[in-house]
């Protein structure tokens, strides 16, 4: 006999499975299912739905997993080839952002949204540490809020002062699983201990999160929300690696150029330097933000095919 669960952390050999009525199972994965999906430097993600059969010690073993309704993958780090899975199964992913300390970085953003219009998952940003913007920045911050929002993201201005903002993003978390992306220090922890205090999770100091190699939060894990719902809080990562996405169709990635391609003379066109452009008509007309096609030619530039 079987029982299902979902995984909510991997720490190399053993999976904390959650199971029905709450109890949490240490499992191990049999070896056929690393030789079966040797494309990814992890056969199992947090969020990744699985079937596990008992051991008279208590611990479990995973028999089967099932087919993810979606995930995020990214390129693999420490030197290894390939692509990792970051998290399954999730209902919204925020890319996480600070006003400064550190600061805001668009380019990461943007390599993180277009991975997230590739594999088909909802996504937001959270701009948080708000209480920090100097009334300079804060002009900054709202044409960048109201240029994604255009795109038809939702934009959260967060700050774990701000209680208002709280209530926004423990709504926007709700019932959902959701999971925070972004680089160390911009607050992901903080955010989610001010929304539920019980969750009393680990969080940097202000002083720590500019030194190299400084990660509070060291793995990514599953935790359940008071108010029903499930958060994915993951370790920052300096750049978000886009994996299997190739040149001529990254511009189905930008919402905003998916109109204007349609009128490139040809079909492959990479909006580029090609002649008779609809996305650099478009831009010349304005209708393309600068920023966000400097992102497009820099993840252009970094992808292989
Ligand atoms: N001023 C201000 N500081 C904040 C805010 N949110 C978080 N911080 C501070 O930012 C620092 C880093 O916060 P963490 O929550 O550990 O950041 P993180 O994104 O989880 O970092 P990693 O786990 O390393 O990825 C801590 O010192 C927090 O107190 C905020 O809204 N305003
Ligand atoms: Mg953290
Ligand atoms: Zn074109």
């Amino acid at each position: 006999m079987t029982t299902s669960g979902r995984v909510i952390q991997s720490t190399g050999k053993w999976y904390k499975v959650a199971v029905k009525g709450g109890e949490i199972v240490e499992c191990t994965l049999p070896g056929k299912f690393r030789l079966e999906i040797k494309a990814v430097t992890n056969p199992i993600a947090v969020g990744d739905i699985v079937e596990i059969k008992a051991n008279e010690d208590g611990t479990g073993v995973i028999s089967e997993i099932k087919e993810r309704e979606n995930y995020i993958p990214r390129m693999a780090t420490h030197g290894r080839r390939g692509e990792q899975i970051l998290v399954a199964n999730i209902d919204r992913a925020w890319v996480v952002q600070s006003v400064k300390e550190p600061k805001l970085n668009t380019g990461f953003t943007d390599r993180f949204l277009v991975t997230c219009e590739a594999y088909e998952v909802p996504a937001g940003i959270v701009i948080n540490k708000m209480d920090l913007a100097s009334h300079k920045a804060a002009g900054f911050i709202e044409m960048i809020t109201e240029l994604y929002r255009s795109l038809g993201y939702p934009v959260l201005n967060t700050s774990v002062k701000d209680a208002a903002s709280l209530e926004t993003l423990s709504k926007n978390l709700e019932g959902k699983t959701s999971v925070f992306i972004g680089p160390s220090g911009v607050g992901k922890t903080s955010l989610l201990n001010a929304i539920d205090p019980a969750l009393n999770l680990k969080t940097g100091e202000i002083s720590s999160y500019s030194q190299k190699g400084k990660h509070t939060t060291t793995f990514a894990r599953l935790v359940p929300l008071q108010t029903g719902g499930y958060i994915v809080d993951t370790p920052g990562i300096r750049e978000f690696g886009i994996v299997n996405i190739e040149k001529s169709e990254l511009s189905l990635f930008f919402p905003e150029m998916i109109e204007p391609r349609e009128h490139c003379k040809f079909y492959n066109c990479t909006h580029y330097h090609e002649p008779e452009c609809g996305v650099a008509e478009a831009y010349s007309q304005g209708k393309i933000d600068p920023g966000r096609y400097e992102s497009y030619l820099n993840i252009l530039d970094s992808l292989d095919g």
